[in-house]
């Protein structure tokens, strides 16, 4: 656990809940609730928020409590995702309080940041009554020098009993957007998807990039480790990278989703844009003593400065 208050403040949220503020340089941050271990809030060196999260939640009195889920930020699917298997929807992570991880094993990755905090999820006795199994869910966030969040999270399976267990995972990151209508994704054309408002039916992407004018609700498969998104009203692109996750979900609900939704204004899908980093299509199984490792990093910078870098074809070869 970091120790430097400098850039890791644990403090109380909504309804009294444990959030951790992480604070890199200038005015770079990032807020962790213990609840769900869902990061809420991103925000660039200008004090920008990055990330969507719906008004609504500060309006429901039942917004941070369980059963329900916090609607926007980066919930944590796992040991689920959607609606594959006979758990909640998404698993029960995202409501779920978890602890601060006092005594993580080394994660290599990012070891030298300051901005970081780990959390961990285990089972629990009500929780072996729905899935029954013995498990450690890690999970590190931590803040770059410049302002990149980075998700790792470690899963072990800590049965006793020899079994094996599989799961689902993913981050369901909500993306903050000016204007859905003027947003593209990079880095999934020509790829195969599942599309979840046609029975999961396989389809291959016919465009040349992504855009939306309605509902989309599609699991692209075996996707390059870089994708972005980019905001042409912002000029401001998300570049996503990621290990381990092999498919990527795009979510937008659109008008009429939205208006059925209790947890999400009206006119709020014109702000939001999710793009999961995931394992979907194939669970993930892990032998008693195995552990698995996925991981996100995040970046947001002005589209003049990485239109190069981000040529659909470039994408997809350094992926
Ligand atoms: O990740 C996309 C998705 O699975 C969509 O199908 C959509 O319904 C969304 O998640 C929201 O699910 P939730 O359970 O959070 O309402």
């Amino acid at each position: 656990m970091s120790s430097d208050k400098e850039h890791v403040e644990h403090c109380k949220g909504v309804n009294g809940l444990d959030k951790v503020i992480l604070r890199e340089n200038r005015r770079c941050s990032a807020e962790v609730y213990l609840y769900g271990g869902q990061v809420t809030s991103w925000k660039n060196p200008q004090g920008e928020e990055l990330l969507f999260l719906s008004s609504k939640v500060f309006f429901l009195q039942a917004a941070f409590k369980p059963p329900r889920t916090i609607r926007g930020g980066i919930p944590i699917c796992f040991p689920q995702f959607g609606n594959i298997g006979s758990l909640e929807r998404h698993g029960f992570a995202r409501n779920r309080i978890w602890s601060v991880d006092t005594d993580p094993p080394p994660c290599p990755s990012n070891v030298s940041h300051k901005a970081f905090i780990d959390l961990i999820l285990r089972h629990s006795e009500e929780d072996m009554k729905i899935w029954p199994h013995r498990y450690e869910c890690r999970l590190r966030v931590a803040l770059g020098p410049t302002g990149d969040l980075m998700l790792t999270s470690r899963i072990r399976n800590t049965n006793t009993d020899g079994k094996p267990f599989s799961f689902r995972f993913g981050y369901q990151t909500y993306f903050f957007v000016t204007d859905i209508s003027e947003v593209r994704v990079e880095g999934l054309e020509t790829l195969d998807y599942l599309d979840n408002l046609m029975n999961r039916e396989r389809f291959t992407e016919q465009e040349d990039a992504i855009t939306f004018e309605s509902e989309v609700d599609k699991v692209y498969l075996s996707t390059p480790t870089k994708i972005a998104i980019l905001d042409h009203e912002r000029k401001r692109t998300f570049e996503l990278r990621k290990d381990g996750l092999p498919d990527a979900v795009v979510w937008n609900p659109w008008d009429k989703k939205a208006k059925a939704m209790p947890d999400f204004g009206d006119d709020e899908y014109t702000n939001m844009l999710c793009v999961e980093a995931a394992c979907v299509e194939e669970p993930v199984t892990l032998k008693p003593g195995e552990e698995w490792k996925g991981r996100l990093e995040i970046s947001a910078v002005p589209s003049s400065y990485c239109s190069e870098q981000l040529d659909p074809r470039r994408l997809l070869l350094s992926g």
